[in-house]
């Protein structure tokens, strides 16, 4: 999808054309030794806030070698539609910036890599921050240097819609939920009777239905933080980027930002905003609505972004946008809140957010009785939190995790579950949306560990949290209708990439346990005819707890079980039986510190030698396009396929988000 960034295409540059397909770049979205941020390719809603990093790299060695001095003397312009290229200090009326200097290193490819031989490259840099462009229409970004080479980034200002179709926007994700998840789902949880579905899913019944592409801006496997900066900002971005573009520069914090779709209603329509998650809440798919960093990992700094502002973190890189304290943040991570852990200067954060008149709240128990006067944190466990399967069917496995939100050492045996999470929050958004122009309301709520969980191959835990999903889906519409909202909310579901996660067969563990070789053992596998039918909703099983349905399989470990298969695994053995003992482990590093079989892992089952890197534990992520469902208010829109970004104009359209007086 990536276009040359120049027509006139760099003379002077000659040789220094490096190709992008590589293992390594220089810098993503940065061919050139110009660099634009926002690059090539990049679309706005009008009005939305962004920074704009320009650098000029000079390759002190390897292929692309110069003298070493960057040209400090470049100039920037731009263009609107076939007007004159503006200088851009006049364009935007801001004053010139400060040159930046600075030095950084990468490896060309794998034998640069295995030589410990990096490219060197010294820059020069400026950055504008908290401009916006208002005017609908085509902008040329030039980039001038090395007397005379050009980097031409080609803006688009979408036109916006000028009339608000949905008052509330509901907003789920599915992490890592592709659709051979959903028809495996479905599978295990919906009786079936001579190929014939007697239920379906909440997903397989909504109205509109889409495909969108989750492609990093600099490579074809996404995260979820870049897929999330995608989603929330309307902007392509890099591995392990929230809300904004990488520049090459050491710090995580000065890298250009975009303005968000949760910033852009706190700022525009001043409505209630809600964040649910069954990760630790610092996690990328949370992060992302209101964290500007291009290192996912910054969760201290992610944390204070909740509760205050990018500015609040580094007064130098002003940011006049910020989700101004989500009314509602429910999920795990208490070690980003608990003195003394992971938490901002160390301190007791679940104090700091008291402090800004937050009600703070730990289990499921305190859920169920919270009002919905207060903005409200509830922060249920260490770390993610419990997957469905352990708090419904194996409760056992709650026991001995220590993982309690307070850090007193405990078990959090008490975690509500992502429905409980969301319609609570529901509530309190209906109970604290302004009246007048600021009414409404935009929640996301995420199915965390359906990624979790594949990344660990275990399959059935991700079904499980994906079965949540979908009742959380059907119990929220069952609640919006009770409470007059239905027909007021955009609901949108998708997810932020795949896992090469699919069915291909059945298995009948009991036979597959009784076998001695891993050759006779994989005889228990069956395809096309001798797959059977699904073990999982005929009857109830063996373990505590088992009647689960309906929309949840009534037994969990029938002996004839699904076989699955995943596109890109560690080492590890397979018996295609549920893991009893709580989330798999497939993968551990050996004396090495290379990764191969668990030891302890599926001792009946046999070896599947991997396909990743040995430095990989766990399953990665895949290239397949991911489904949108879509209801309500603006849902036509979602039709089709589409590429992620395109997700984010959807909703700003259907809200009016965008705005072409530029306040
Ligand atoms: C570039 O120079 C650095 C510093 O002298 C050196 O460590 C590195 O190996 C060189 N890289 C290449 C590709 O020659
Ligand atoms: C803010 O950023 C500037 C520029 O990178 C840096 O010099 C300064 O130390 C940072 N301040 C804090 C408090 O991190
Ligand atoms: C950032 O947060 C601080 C602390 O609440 C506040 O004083 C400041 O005005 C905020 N800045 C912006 C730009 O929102
Ligand atoms: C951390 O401490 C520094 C220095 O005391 C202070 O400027 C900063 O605001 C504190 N950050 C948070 C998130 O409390
Ligand atoms: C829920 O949290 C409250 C307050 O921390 C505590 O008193 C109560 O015992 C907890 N309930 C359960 C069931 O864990
Ligand atoms: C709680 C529950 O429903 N347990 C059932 C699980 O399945 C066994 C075997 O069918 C039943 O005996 C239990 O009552
Ligand atoms: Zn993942």
């Amino acid at each position: 999808m990536r276009r040359s960034a120049t027509t006139a295409t760099a003379l002077l540059l000659g040789a220094a054309t490096l190709a992008s397909a590589q293992t390594y770049q220089r810098l993503g979205a940065c061919p050139k030794l110009g660099c634009v941020f926002p690059p090539d390719q990049t679309e706005f809603l009008a009005g939305q806030l962004f920074d704009i990093r320009l650098e000029v790299h000079a390759p002190v060695n390897g292929s692309e070698a110069t003298n070493g001095v960057p040209d400090e003397k470049f100039t920037f312009c731009i263009q609107n539609g076939k007007g004159p290229c503006e200088d851009a200090n006049k364009f935007f009326k801001a004053k010139e910036p400060t040159l930046e200097k600075w030095t950084f290193q990468y490896y060309e490819d794998l034998f640069a890599r295995d030589a410990k031989t990096p490219t060197v490259v010294n820059v020069a840099a400026k950055a504008y921050r908290a401009l916006s462009l208002s005017q609908p229409g085509t902008y040329a970004a030039k980039l001038t240097y090395n007397g005379g080479g050009q980097t031409v980034a080609n803006w688009v200002v979408r036109k916006p819609a000028t009339h608000r179709k949905a008052k509330n926007v509901l907003f789920f994700i599915g992490d890592g939920m592709t659709q051979a998840m959903i028809t495996a789902a479905r599978l295990i949880a919906h009786k079936s009777i001579n190929g014939k579905y007697q239920s379906l899913m909440q997903m397989d019944q909504m109205d509109n239905l889409g495909h969108q592409m989750t492609h990093s801006i600099d490579s074809f496997i996404t995260d979820s933080a870049n897929s999330a900066t995608a989603l929330y900002t309307g902007k392509k971005s890099t591995v392990n980027a929230l809300g904004v573009y990488v520049d090459s520069s050491k710090t995580p914090f000065d890298d250009p930002k975009v303005e968000t779709i949760a910033e852009l209603f706190r700022r525009r329509i001043g409505g209630a905003l809600g964040i649910v998650s069954t990760a630790y809440i610092a996690d990328a798919t949370p992060a992302g609505l209101c964290s500007h960093t291009r290192d996912r990992g910054q969760y201290a700094s992610i944390v204070t972004e909740y509760l205050y502002n990018a500015t609040f973190l580094n007064s130098t890189f002003a940011w006049p946008t910020s989700c101004q304290g989500p009314d509602v943040i429910f999920g795990g991570g208490a070690e980003q809140f608990i003195a003394g852990k992971g938490s901002p200067n160390g301190t007791d954060f679940y104090k700091a957010f008291q402090a800004q008149g937050y009600n703070v709240i730990h289990n499921n128990t305190e859920l169920q009785a919270a009002g919905t006067k207060d903005k409200t944190l509830g922060i249920f466990s260490v770390s993610n939190m419990a997957k469905w399967i352990d708090r419904n069917v194996m409760r056992d496995n709650l026991k001995g995790m220590k993982d309690s939100p307070t850090g007193d050492g405990t078990d959090a045996t008490d975690q509500p579950g992502l429905k409980e999470m969301t319609i609570k929050a529901i509530d309190i958004l209906q109970a604290r949306q302004k009246k007048g122009k600021g009414e409404g309301w935009f929640m996301m709520s995420e199915a965390a560990s359906i990624d979790k969980m594949m990344h660990v191959l275990d399959y059935d835990r991700a079904l499980g949290d994906l079965l949540e999903l979908d009742d959380t889906i059907r119990a929220s519409i069952d609640h919006l209708k009770k409470i007059g909202e239905y027909k007021n909310t955009l609901i949108v579901v998708t997810a932020d990439h795949g896992h090469g996660f699919d069915v291909f067969g059945g298995a009948d563990t009991k036979y597959l346990a009784a076998q001695s070789t891993d050759r006779k053992k994989r005889d228990a596998v069956g395809v096309y005819a001798n797959s059977g039918l699904s073990g999982y909703t005929t009857s109830p099983g063996s373990l505590p707890n088992n009647q689960t349905g309906p929309n949840f399989p009534v037994q969990w470990n029938p002996r004839y079980t699904y076989a699955a298969g995943f596109g890109a695994n560690p080492d590890h053995r397979e018996t295609y039986a549920i893991n009893t003992k709580g989330p798999r482990v497939p993968a551990t590093a050996g004396t090495d510190g290379t990764y191969g079989v668990n030891p302890a892992d599926n001792q009946a089952g046999f070896t599947v030698e991997g396909t990743l890197p040995t430095d990989e534990s766990q399953g990665v992520h895949s290239l397949t396009d991911v489904s949108v469902f879509a209801n309500g208010p603006g849902a036509e829109a979602f039709k089709g396929v589409y590429n992620s970004i395109d997700i984010f104009f959807k909703i700003a359209d259907a809200l009016a988000l965008g705005r072409t007086d530029g306040h």
